[in-house]
């Protein structure tokens, strides 16, 4: 459990010492629970082996990586140590790609790993994140670099880029190739980069917060518009949007919209309405294969709350005029854009959703599911069998006595068994071994689900699976 740590008096903390009561109440309401969830219809929130918060999607090469903190499990505060990368080509089978990113990865941050955003640039990856600065006790926003989209990424200065005491950067590179960075609470600012996105040109701009261009707010003389924290800056056709968090507490999700990235913005009403057992909500916007998506997050798996959060995404149309239309949340999530084709090596942790799994590092590189005991499972989501399946190979490590054993079964945990490989014993939870078995019944595109058995204790590690074809497939398109 999480030390409690007094917290210091500003204007910002005033309002998050009083929501922090409010989500330590709500916290002890549901007791804290390992992170495992039991519904196997749904498919939102996208993450289920550990509590995310504060979604940044991204773009990139026919894929959608995901950028996000890590709420602790059983925490009773923002308690964030680090930030996790997920990836898609079908919004709803997510990799893991770990944490290329902590609050160790910046010598000069003491704690606070809080809401971030990553953009690409001449072939770069920057992640610009607010933490505190050890040296003031001040929120500084830090900038890491990357050659790719899952990392490592470095701190690109070894100091902050700015510091004012406020949080939440995100980041839009405008048509002609000036950036800005944008962040804060309980102000809004901004600053122009230069074309290195590491440093900036001119000072620190504040962004007027009129109640014309943000709302109105009542009950907080110190805050008289809505806007809270969060924002989400981009262009489509010409306007300029900031999505934002709204009031607090519990927060929903609001937009403004302007001619020009620095304004003047004009409130255009709310995205997200105050949803899902977490007094703070956190928006993310992306197009991805044709459809817009918007990325939040809310409390909704076990033990989840305030503290423990859980990012989901849900599709949505712009209206004919531009506005954004009012999104819900929903525990089935966004559709998903493609079939996942089974006759490719898929990763062990691409999961539509988990039951009972974690995920390690692996030593044969990326990531690996573990910590796995009899009955848990991995649903993926519309896998295109075509004509059928004749094997199935998985790489697998286990320690465990007797091994374990890997189910196919297809539409639900308890369906069609369509094929049963056994794991031995490798002699470690990182001792690689490749093992094969026949598939009969696996036709068309269904729900896969590897449903793991065996005795008492952890059975086996997963690090990939590959069907094989009975005859020539067409592959998904
Ligand atoms: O996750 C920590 C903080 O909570 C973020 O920086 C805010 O946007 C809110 O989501």
């Amino acid at each position: 459990m999480t030390t409690i740590r007094p917290l210091p008096v500003t204007r910002t903390s005033l309002t998050r010492a009083v929501a922090w009561v409010v989500g330590l109440l709500l916290a002890f309401a549901v007791l804290p629970a390992a992170v495992q969830p039991t519904a196997a219809r749904a498919d939102n929130p996208i993450v289920q082996h550990i509590y995310t918060a504060d979604p940044a999607p991204l773009v990139h090469n026919g894929r959608v990586y995901l950028y996000t903190g890590h709420d602790e499990d059983g925490s009773t505060y923002f308690t964030m140590k680090d930030w996790r990368v997920w990836s898609s080509a079908d919004m709803v089978n997510w990799t893991d790609h770990g944490s290329p990113l902590g609050l160790n990865t910046f010598s000069w941050a003491s704690a606070d790993a809080w809401a971030g955003q990553a953009v690409q640039r001449n072939g770069r990856f920057y992640w610009y994140v607010p933490v505190k600065n050890r040296a003031t006790g001040r929120m500084a926003i830090g900038v890491a670099v990357s050659d790719s989209p899952t990392g490592p990424f470095r701190d690109a200065l070894g100091r902050p880029l700015v510091e004012n005491g406020e949080i939440d950067p995100t980041v839009f590179v405008d048509d002609d190739g000036q950036a800005y960075l944008y962040w804060g609470n309980p102000n809004l600012s901004y600053v122009r980069l230069n074309a290195d996105m590491t440093s900036y040109s001119g000072g620190v701009t504040r962004i007027p917060l009129t109640t014309a261009g943000f709302g109105t707010r009542t009950g907080d003389p110190n805050r008289p518009t809505l806007y809270e924290e969060g924002p989400w800056v981009y262009k489509r056709n010409g306007l300029y949007y900031m999505v934002f968090a709204a009031k607090c507490c519990s927060e929903f999700i609001a937009y403004s919209t302007a001619p020009g990235p620095t304004g003047p913005w004009t409130y255009r009403g709310t995205v997200m309405p105050t949803q899902g057992s977490s007094f703070t909500n956190h928006p993310g916007i992306v197009d991805f294969k044709g459809s817009s998506y918007f990325f939040y997050h809310n409390g909704a798996l076990p033990g989840g709350g305030g503290f423990t959060r859980s990012v989901a995404v849900e599709r949505f149309s712009y209206n004919a005029d531009g506005t954004i239309p009012t999104i819900t949340m929903t525990n089935t999530g966004a559709p998903q854009a493609g079939p996942l084709n089974p006759y490719v090596r898929q990763e062990a942790e691409t999961i539509a959703w988990g039951s009972g799994i974690e995920t390690e590092p692996s030593s044969e590189g990326g990531m690996n599911v573990g910590w796995i005991d009899n009955g848990d499972y991995i649903k993926v989501k519309g896998a295109a069998f075509g004509s059928g399946a004749a094997s199935f190979t998985a790489r697998v490590a286990s320690a465990a006595t007797g091994g374990g054993a890997v189910e196919l079964r297809l539409g639900g945990p308890n369906g069609t068994v369509a094929g049963r490989c056994a794991v031995p014993n490798t002699g470690g939870w990182q001792t690689w071994t490749t093992v094969t078995c026949p598939v009969s019944g696996a036709t068309g595109t269904q729900d896969l689900y590897l449903r793991f058995t065996g005795g008492s204790g952890y059975l086996l590690n997963m690090n990939w699976w590959q069907f094989t074809p009975a005859a020539t497939v067409t592959p998904p398109g």
